[in-house]
C-alpha cells in the first residue's frame, strides 16, 4: 500500500442512471443510439489506449509533444502548489508532464468513469509521485460532482486532456465547461482540443486499418453481453464513421448487417438490415471556435498551444 494513496472513492450518487437502463433506453428510440462514455469499461479503456498508439490517430501524439515542449510555460500559469484534477484520466499519461514541470504540487485527483481500470493505473504512479497526495474518484464528469475537500484546500487547476469535450454537442459541451469551471474553485482549466483539418486526415483516425477502432466500437456489444447477458453477435454490425462536414465532427455508427433479433434484459430489440446504432459524435473546433465557447462559458482563454500542422491545441482558460 502506498502512503500517498488514498482510497478509490466513488463520487457519482449510486441512483444513478446504469448501463442496462441507459442502453434499454437508447436502443429503444430510433434513431438507435448508444451513449459513449459506456466504451469505457477496462477492456475499452485499454482499446482506447491502443488507439493512442495507432499511426492513424494523430491525436494523442501531437497533444503529448504540445505538453512536453510547452510544460515550463504551462507550469507556470498554473501556480505553485496546486491540486490537479483531471477530468476522464484514462492511462493517467499525460498528468506525468504537468507532474514533473509544476512547481510543488500539492495532490493529484483523478477522475475516470472506469475503476477497474482507475485502480490498476494508479498504483505505478503513486511510486513515482511519493511526494504527491493521489486522491483517484470514480465517476462521472458529466453529472453533478461532490468532490471531496483536501486538507489543506490547495488551489485546484483542471485538466482536460485528449478532446474529450469533442463528445459532446457544442450547446451540451458549454454546459460542461461551466459545470467544471464550478468544480474548480476559480482555478484555470488545461483543455486539449482536435482541430477541424483535412476531412481524409480525420476519417483515417476513425477507420484505422488494423481496425481497433472498429473492436473499440464494438466493444459496446460486448460489454452488454459480459454484463448484462445480452446475445449481441459482433459480427453481425459494422464499424462505419464517417465525418460530417457540415457539423465539423466525426460520428460513429454500428450498422446492422442483416436483420435480426437480440435478447437484453429479457426484452428483445429488432435491428433491421442496414439499420444504424448511433455511438458517439467527435466534434472538431478550430482555435477561434473553441475559445469563444470557452468565453461563453465562463472562461477567459489565455494561451494557446498548437503544432506546426495544427493538427491539434492545447488552452489554457483561466476563470473569470
Ligand atoms: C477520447 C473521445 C477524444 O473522439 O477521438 C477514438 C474517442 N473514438 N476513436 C475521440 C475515440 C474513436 C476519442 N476521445
Amino acid at each position: 500500500m502506498d502512503a500517498n494513496l488514498a482510497r478509490l472513492q466513488s463520487v457519482t450518487p449510486p441512483e444513478g442512471e446504469s448501463f442496462a437502463d441507459s442502453l434499454l433506453h437508447g436502443l429503444g428510440k430510433t434513431p438507435k443510439e448508444i451513449a459513449c462514455k459506456y466504451f469505457y469499461d477496462e477492456a475499452g479503456s485499454r482499446l482506447f489506449d491502443a488507439i493512442c498508439e495507432l499511426p492513424e490517430y494523430y491525436q494523442t501524439r501531437t497533444e503529448i509533444a504540445l505538453l512536453r515542449r510547452h510544460a515550463g510555460e504551462i507550469a507556470g500559469l498554473m501556480g505553485p502548489n496546486v491540486e490537479i484534477l483531471e477530468f476522464g484520466a484514462g492511462s493517467l499519461r499525460k498528468v506525468r508532464i504537468l507532474l514533473d514541470a509544476a512547481h510543488a504540487p500539492i495532490a493529484y485527483t483523478p477522475l475516470d468513469i472506469s475503476g477497474d481500470y482507475l485502480k490498476t493505473v494508479v498504483h505505478a504512479l503513486a511510486a513515482d509521485y511519493p511526494a504527491l497526495a493521489l486522491r483517484p474518484l470514480v465517476g462521472d464528469f458529466t453529472r453533478p460532482l461532490a468532490l471531496p475537500a483536501l486538507p489543506d484546500n490547495p488551489r485546484r487547476v483542471g485538466f482536460f486532456p485528449g478532446s474529450t469535450i469533442g463528445n459532446f454537442k457544442p450547446d451540451a459541451a458549454m454546459a460542461l465547461l461551466r459545470a467544471m469551471r464550478a468544480s474548480l474553485n476559480g482555478g484555470g482549466l488545461l483543455a486539449g482540443v482536435d482541430l477541424v483539418k483535412d476531412p481524409v486526415k480525420l476519417h483515417a483516425a476513425y477507420n484505422d486499418a488494423a481496425g481497433i477502432t472498429a473492436l473499440f466500437n464494438k466493444n459496446l456489444l460486448m460489454r452488454a453481453n459480459r454484463e448484462l447477458g445480452a446475445d449481441f453477435d459482433p459480427e453481425g454490425f459494422a464499424h462505419y464513421a464517417p465525418y460530417n462536414a457540415a457539423a465539423h465532427r466525426i460520428e460513429m455508427y454500428l450498422i446492422s448487417l442483416r436483420r435480426q433479433s437480440v435478447s437484453l434484459c429479457g426484452r428483445p430489440f429488432e435491428f433491421a438490415a442496414g439499420e444504424p446504432v448511433h455511438t458517439e459524435d467527435s466534434h472538431k473546433y478550430t482555435i477561434e471556435s473553441f475559445r469563444e465557447m470557452a468565453c461563453r462559458a465562463g472562461f477567459n482563454p489565455r494561451a494557446v498551444w498548437t503544432d506546426e500542422e495544427r493538427l491539434f491545441s492545447v488552452h489554457w482558460l483561466e476563470s473569470r
